[in-house]
């Protein structure tokens, strides 16, 4: 329609390209040459983006496109001849020997590791307007779960003892990428080296509005392609197209740990399953949860493919129970002997083995079961009641791999409590019998597991205190919160804290900061929080604290709360000076309540606001 005089070679081919797929409605309604020139523009340079941006650019998505959404108009099933049973892998019960043995060897095998945080979701289902990663994991420390996941990372380099610097890549998107990047510039990336942490941004995919694969225009602006995430799959292509994963490779980097925005407890598991990895030679292996049967969660499966070879993957619940029923499974999905689904819970935190995870990524280039999930208008599946695209998700990285790897699991009770549903949803989840995974629970789950960490390793902790908030019903324990710093592995823990001398009472709040700090004896009745800087080592020895405390309080609807207290249903009063709180900014040894040999040779008292 005379417009070629628009355009330059480059867009030129890319138009023909999409002229040739038959995307022609994409410039029909263009008006003549001098009008909404401008506009024009605009379009052709969001079309070359969207080209730049996808493996193998527009013309190979819009063929993925055709041909995924054919299979889904005539109903292929994706698992359509697989034969499922179930999967090898390996069951710890957190804390008990077999357990620290696998801490340790992934202590050791974390020296050579490399971290990747996925963090491009915004986060709708939570209802938050910031970004995940800055929200408080709890409100006993306040600390972000991006200071968690680094500080975790910190103190795993730490105890691994080498000189390198242990790498993270954080996947972010569009919604995410300035404030994460400005949250780590604000807070010195958390102690990391700036040169430790890499951004990786993915971009959004083109609609499509119907089965023919047509891109889907603005329906206010014909100058516009509508687009929408592609999913957390695109961690691999952007791994793969960076380059980044080649240099962590050529770096020495043997494993790559997968995680998520919002699970502060992942670092609870991760040490385990690098072990995990590193014993049986796992190309890929997940972190997983007991799962009840028929639980709302993903169960990984071992499938026989048509062709004979093997699969180790996810598959969604809705799809689990009616292939284990068309296999022979008379009851379908059901819990075995131990109580719990023979299929473990997919929780999306991964780990790979960096050079046949490069391997794969060559052959595949990061594209890795793309799939698609239109919501069709009626029973022809023709039309959309609204445009879809094309999605992949990193759990699917199994389809990349050769029929010969080997794949496996870790379940790790402990390591699982994400932040993901707002508070309607939540007691939504909980009502259907389900988790809630909200950040009521995200937090009172870190306080659980600590509680229980100490209890395993002797402690006398009181309680928990049966309590709702937002309409939950949880078990509020003692707030314990620890940095990673003091206890990463449960080994550190039981080096760290005589537990047998530590009592809490149900109302206690325990704040620990800083390798240094040893608990030798401990009766705490109100909260107690240790800051001890590097090299700072504190002893506490004797102490009897009791005070007022810090109060986990039920929100008030009728007064001012901030989204953070909103989604949680509670706030912490910490009203006037009611903590012990003991700081120790200096280098020095440190025993705390004073002994009589205090002042002696080698032993420095601080003193400390006591109220
Ligand atoms: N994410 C991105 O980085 N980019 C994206 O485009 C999308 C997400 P959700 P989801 O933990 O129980 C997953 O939305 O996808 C990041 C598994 O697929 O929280 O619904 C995002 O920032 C599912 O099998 O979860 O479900 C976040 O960090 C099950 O394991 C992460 O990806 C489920 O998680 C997950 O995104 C679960």
């Amino acid at each position: 329609n005379g417009n070629e005089v628009l355009l330059t070679e480059q867009n030129k081919e890319l138009v023909q390209q999409l002229l040739d797929l038959d995307q022609s409605h994409l410039f029909l309604s263009w008006p003549p040459p001098g009008e909404k020139d401008n506009e024009k523009q605009q379009l052709l340079e969001q079309l070359q983006h969207l080209d730049q941006n996808y493996t193998g650019g527009l013309a190979t998505y819009i063929k993925n496109a055709k041909q995924l959404l054919e299979d889904s108009r005539s109903g292929k099933n994706a698992f359509e001849g697989f034969v499922p049973s179930v999967p090898k892998g390996k069951k710890l019960d957190f804390g008990s020997e077999e357990f620290k043995e696998f801490e340790e060897l992934g202590v050791a095998a974390s020296k050579e590791a490399a971290f990747v945080l996925v963090a491009g979701g915004l986060g709708e289902r939570l209802g938050y307007k910031g970004i995940k990663v800055a929200l408080p994991t709890e409100l006993a420390s306040e600390k972000c779960f991006l200071q968690v996941y680094i500080e975790s990372i910190r103190a795993l380099q730490a105890k691994a003892g080498g000189s390198a610097q242990l790498p993270l890549a954080i996947m972010t998107s569009g919604d995410t990428h300035a404030r994460t990047e400005a949250l780590l510039q604000d807070n010195a990336y958390f102690g990391m080296q700036p040169g430790q942490v890499t951004l990786l941004k993915q971009e959004k995919v083109a609609c499509l509005s119907d089965g023919e694969a047509h891109l889907a225009l603005d329906a206010n602006n014909p100058f516009a392609v509508q687009t929408k995430p592609h999913g957390h799959g695109d961690v691999h292509a952007l791994l793969h197209s960076s380059g980044l994963l080649k240099r962590w490779v050529a770096a020495g980097v043997r494993w790559v740990a997968f995680f998520q925005d919002t699970n502060a407890l992942v670092f609870r598991g991760i040490p385990a399953a690098l072990g995990v990895s590193a014993r049986y030679g796992y190309d890929m292996n997940s972190l997983a949860v007991p799962r009840k049967a028929k639980e709302a969660i993903g169960g990984i499966a071992s499938l026989q493919r048509p062709d004979g070879g093997h699969l180790t993957i996810n598959v969604e619940y809705n799809l689990l129970d009616p292939l284990l029923r068309a296999n022979g499974w008379a009851d379908g999905d059901v819990n075995d002997a131990s109580g719990y689904s023979p299929f473990p819970g997919n929780i999306n935190q991964l780990v790979l083995k960096a050079d046949s995870y490069a391997a794969a990524l060559e052959e595949t280039e990061g594209i890795i079961a793309e799939f698609v999930n239109p919501k069709y208008k009626d029973d022809s599946r023709t039309a959309f009641k609204s445009s879809t695209r094309l999605e992949c998700m990193m759990q699917d990285f199994p389809h990349g791999l050769p029929p010969t790897a080997a794949v496996g699991f870790t379940v790790v009770w402990a390591a699982y409590s994400p932040v993901k549903n707002s508070p309607d949803d939540a007691r939504a989840k909980a009502a259907g019998g389900n988790p809630s995974h909200s950040a009521t629970s995200g937090e009172v789950d870190i306080y659980r597991t600590n509680c229980a960490a100490l209890r395993m390793a002797g402690a006398r902790i009181e309680g928990p205190e049966p309590r709702e908030f937002n309409g939950l019903s949880v078990d509020l324990w003692p707030r314990v919160s620890w940095s990673p710093f003091f206890a990463l592995t449960f080994s550190d823990l039981e080096a760290k804290i005589d537990a047998a001398s530590v009592r809490l009472s149900k109302d206690a709040v325990l704040v620990i900061n800083g390798a240094g700090v040893r608990i030798k004896s401990l009766d705490l009745d109100g909260t107690l929080v240790i800051d001890a800087a590097p090299g700072a080592e504190v002893v506490l020895d004797g102490l009897k604290a009791q005070n007022r405390g810090w109060k986990w309080q039920a929100l008030n609807p009728n007064k001012e709360m901030t989204e953070e207290q909103a989604m949680r249903g509670f706030k912490v009063c910490r009203k006037g000076e009611t903590a012990l709180k003991l700081e120790y900014p200096t280098e020095g040894k440190y025993v705390y309540p004073e002994k009589a040999d205090a002042g002696k040779e080698g032993v420095k008292t601080e003193r400390a606001a006591v109220a």
